[in-house]
């Protein structure tokens, strides 16, 4: 096969790169291919399980909180499965070559991003019922899209995570389902993280199409599916009737439904707000960042003493 010939030249590997993509064909790590693929993957993959991790914090800022011995229990173990997301995520980038300790620093020094809506801070208990039912329904919009990308090891990684998110996303529902069948005050509450979580949600599609530098070729490679404006008319188009059910208000005064576009219209995001939170000038940028940074640190020692126990395991093994 060509694309597995490395001699073969360029102009022959490429379009026969395109044609496995065209055809539907898994790309798997040991697959010859573009290097701007290879490093479109990494950024991606990376990214989002840096997302992953960062999105722990806003959560575990309530698991000493939770109102009740079961809601504490569920939080625990959502937040863990974040973690998990986060380790299977990293090891599909290594598989492309990345290492651990770049894709780390890059996000500690900031070069690498991470989802803009983790640096949103939560104020009360109602903000994780909006983040299990908005958040994670966003997420999970974008990640079954990634199911099918074109990446096999990415693939694979989402079809398990896209499992969990979804019960995710019903346990945040079920929070605020109590909250606004509740007193006047908790359903007070509920509509308070609706109004701050309602567009921060929609940012994390991504800009529009018309100023997405990465969507052109991403479609071409098929590794999106869906353009970032196409998944955010879902995502609306989807939680609209939720909120609905909810009896809460989605804070847009332009949303209604457009019966010849069989869609709801929405109002305009504050682009210059999302630009500035991409930048790191969010509300809780540098407390995420420093937060990882120490956590990283305490860690130093568990790392030591795996990679210890390692060569002492391998040692015994060869005198063996
Ligand atoms: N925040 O040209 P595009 C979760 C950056 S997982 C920050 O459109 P692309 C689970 C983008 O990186 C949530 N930066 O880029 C959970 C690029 O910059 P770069 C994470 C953003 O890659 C729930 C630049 O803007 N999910 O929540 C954002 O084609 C609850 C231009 O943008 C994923 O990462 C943003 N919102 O499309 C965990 C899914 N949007 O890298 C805990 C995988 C854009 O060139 C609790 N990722 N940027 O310097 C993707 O699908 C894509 O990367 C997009 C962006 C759609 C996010």
């Amino acid at each position: 096969m060509p694309q597995d010939n490395p001699t073969a030249p360029m102009d022959d590997r490429e379009p026969v790169f395109q044609a496995r993509i065209d055809r539907d064909e898994k790309i798997e790590p040991k697959d010859w291919m573009p290097e701007k693929y290879r490093r479109t993957m990494i950024r991606q993959i990376s990214q989002h399980a840096h997302s992953e991790v960062i999105g722990m914090q806003p959560e575990g800022n309530w698991i000493t909180r939770a109102p009740s011995l079961r809601r504490k229990a569920v939080l625990l173990a959502k937040v863990q499965d974040e973690a998990g997301h986060g380790l299977y995520l990293y090891s599909a980038a290594e598989t492309l070559g990345a290492t651990r300790e770049d894709m780390i620093a890059d996000l500690q020094s900031g070069k690498a991003k991470y989802s803009s809506i983790f640096n949103y801070p939560t104020l009360t208990w109602a903000d994780i019922g909006a983040i299990g039912w908005l958040v994670d329904g966003a997420a999970i919009m974008n990640q079954v899209m990634l199911c099918r990308t074109s990446y096999g090891p990415y693939a694979r990684g989402m079809v398990r995570i896209c499992k969990e998110e979804s019960f995710h996303q019903r346990q945040g529902y079920e929070i605020m389902l109590t909250l606004s069948r509740g007193s006047d005050q908790q359903k007070a509450m509920a509509q308070d993280a609706l109004n701050r979580y309602w567009w921060p949600s929609l940012m994390m599609f991504g800009p529009r199409d018309d100023d997405s530098p990465n969507t052109q070729q991403s479609m071409k490679w098929r590794i999106k599916r869906q353009t970032n404006d196409e998944l955010r008319q879902r995502f609306v188009d989807q939680t609209v009737p939720q909120a609905e059910y909810l009896g809460l208000t989605v804070p847009d005064p332009d949303l209604h439904w457009n019966k010849e576009r069989e869609h709801y219209d929405f109002g305009e995001i504050d682009w210059d707000e999302f630009w500035q939170v991409v930048k790191g000038n969010g509300p809780c940028n540098r407390q995420r960042i420093a937060h990882h940074v120490a956590a990283h640190e305490e860690g130093e020692w568990v790392r030591e003493a795996a990679l210890a126990y390692q060569a002492r395991k391998a040692s015994a093994e060869e005198a063996a």
